[in-house]
């Protein structure tokens, strides 16, 4: 047997899991033993059943492949019996979560930054799904990082780099790695959820789509899927070769990041749907002929017509969105009567609430959107849900969004990044606004009168587990509002995440400019909060 070497080490500061993973500048990840700290508190913590497996693939970024190649020796230095590993180093996250589940791994490593820019001098990062597929709950990651704080050695064996990309089984020590299609599995998974006769009878009949895989891991996914099942026109998906740089854009699916799509979207030769995703392929933008949708309508909207997919007729149980969404959803889960839950920000909080069958479809305002077919968030799912949603009922974005609003009225949305200001000014800005808040409730900001202000915190409604500090609300009388959260996602100082909402009922004007909605939301943050002065932007680097 091939013989298991013991590489001692010291702790590296900062090895704690932020909002999805550990991200870090390549750089950062390129110290020696950097990765294999995290990635043996990872196998020296988490549960694990006899002769385990474990799914390992990334987004395809740059040091993607060589942490993979590391991983797979530090797996059969600590006991797995196999790895399933994604053909060329690639997985999605959803795909990730589907093999996990498919055949039964106690969990996987998923290697991405997710929507952060990648390539040598960008990030990467390292996440761990447990056996339902989903992320790593807080306990888990607070775990991983003691034991990174406290590591005093990794384990490996000295064997050389397997080929990642032809298809098939070697073994590594007596470990078997299988090198595994990356798309088929999660497209055979796709077919089983949707209508896809349906969806195959419009395009032949002419409906068109733009799919911008953003030089990111969808690419592959969305080509097989749109172009090949579907018979969608060649051409339907563009930058669709991941890349290790994602051609030195931000695979971020917004309306800054994925401007061209928008613009294509609001011209004249507009197709009838424009989609994106995101590094890994959690995210969706949805965007219709001249309409834009925001992620939290297309929860709304899309748990109102969910009856429309095969998989999920007559078995909505509920409707989960993270505390910073809009409300849009929770009403249409008052019209359908089932539950709503309020989660933190992050897709692990949801896992619990998926596992227990309390809820069917979740989503979040970042551009998360999924169901219970995996446990992350997914990009394509929620294309693919949209699709099945406008062919079965023959309107168009536009009419739906217009169809919707008129019932249960708008909650117009937006959210104001400020990114990579001074840190400590960032920490100022939220402890100054945490000194507040017994005192909100009664000021009169502007137009505005606060109702209520907290600092969010979650009980998990099924292991009781709770998470403080997630966020501070400040809800205004006549519903609107606007929440303060510091990102757990950035690599570089801190970002400020400003999150505007004003609730326009069916009454109401229902097609006004959402800026001009939330004017009187946004002069209130910057007199609560004085983001100006903590953070010296007098404007947001993004809107979404
Ligand atoms: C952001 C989003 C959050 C999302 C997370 C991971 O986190 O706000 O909703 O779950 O990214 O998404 P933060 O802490 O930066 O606000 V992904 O697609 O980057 O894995
Ligand atoms: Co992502």
């Amino acid at each position: 047997m091939t013989q298991v070497r013991t590489v001692p080490t010291t702790p590296f500061e900062g090895q704690k899991p932020g909002t999805s993973g550990l991200r870090k500048k390549v750089r950062v990840f390129q110290q020696s033993g950097y990765a294999e700290n995290f990635i043996q508190s990872v196998f020296d913590v988490v549960e694990r059943p006899e002769a385990p497996t474990l799914v390992l693939g990334g987004d395809g970024r740059f040091y993607n492949r060589t942490v993979i190649q590391q991983a797979i020796r530090m797996a059969a230095a600590n006991g797995y019996a196999r790895v399933l590993v994604g053909q060329g180093g690639i997985l999605s996250t959803p795909a990730a979560s589907n093999v996990i589940r498919k055949y039964k791994a106690s969990g996987g490593l998923i290697l991405s930054a997710s929507h952060n820019p990648g390539g040598p001098d960008e990030d990467f990062g390292i996440k761990y799904n447990i056996a339902n597929g989903g992320p790593a709950p807080e306990a888990v990651t607070e775990a991983i990082y003691a034991r990174t704080t406290a590591i005093d050695a990794w384990r490996t064996i000295d064997t050389p780099d397997i080929d990642l990309d032809t298809l098939g089984s070697v073994l590594v020590g007596t470990m078997t790695v299988e090198v595994i299609d990356p798309v088929a599995d999660y497209a055979d998974l796709m077919e089983e959820l949707f209508d896809f006769a349906a969806i195959r009878a419009v395009v032949a009949s002419g409906f068109t789509m733009r799919f911008d895989a953003m030089s990111a891991v969808t690419g592959p996914y969305a080509s097989a899927i749109l172009e090949g099942r579907l018979g969608f026109a060649e051409g339907t998906v563009v930058n669709g070769q991941p890349l290790e740089d994602f051609g030195g854009h931000h695979p971020d699916p917004n309306l800054i990041h994925a401007k061209d799509l928008y613009d294509l979207m609001m011209g004249p030769d507009a197709p009838d749907l424009g989609a994106a995703s995101d590094g890994d392929g959690d995210r969706n933008l949805i965007i219709g002929r001249g309409r834009f949708i925001t992620p939290s309508d297309s929860l709304a909207m899309l748990a109102a017509n969910i009856e429309c997919a095969p998989a999920y007729r007559g078995r909505l149980t509920g409707i989960a969105r993270s505390m910073p969404t809009s409300a849009a959803a929770d009403r249409v889960a008052q019209a359908l009567g089932v539950p709503c839950f309020e989660t933190p920000t992050g897709w692990k909080f949801f896992g619990n609430l998926l596992d227990a069958g309390m809820v069917t479809i979740c989503g979040e305002e970042s551009a998360g959107t999924g169901s219970d077919h995996v446990r992350e968030k997914d990009g394509l799912w929620a294309v693919l849900l949209w699709l099945n949603i406008l062919a079965v009922r023959g309107i168009s974005v536009d009419q739906l969004a217009k169809e919707h609003w008129a019932r249960f009225g708008r909650n117009y949305y937006a959210r104001h990044d400020y990114e990579a200001v001074n840190k400590e000014g960032a920490d100022a800005l939220m402890a100054g606004l945490v000194a507040q808040l017994p005192t909100l409730a009664g000021t009169v900001l502007g137009d505005l009168t606060v109702a209520a202000a907290d600092s969010f915190a979650y009980t998990d409604p099924v292991d009781g587990s709770v998470s403080a500090n997630q966020g501070i609300r400040v809800l205004f009388e006549g519903g609107s509002r606007v929440v303060f959260r510091l990102s757990g996602t950035g690599t570089a100082g801190a970002t400020l995440r400003v999150y505007l909402e004003n609730f326009v009922p069916p009454s109401g004007d229902l097609d006004a400019d959402t800026s001009a909605m939330l004017a009187a939301q946004i002069a209130a943050a910057e007199a609560v909060a004085g983001i100006a002065g903590h953070t010296g932007r007098t404007a947001p680097d993004v809107i979404t």
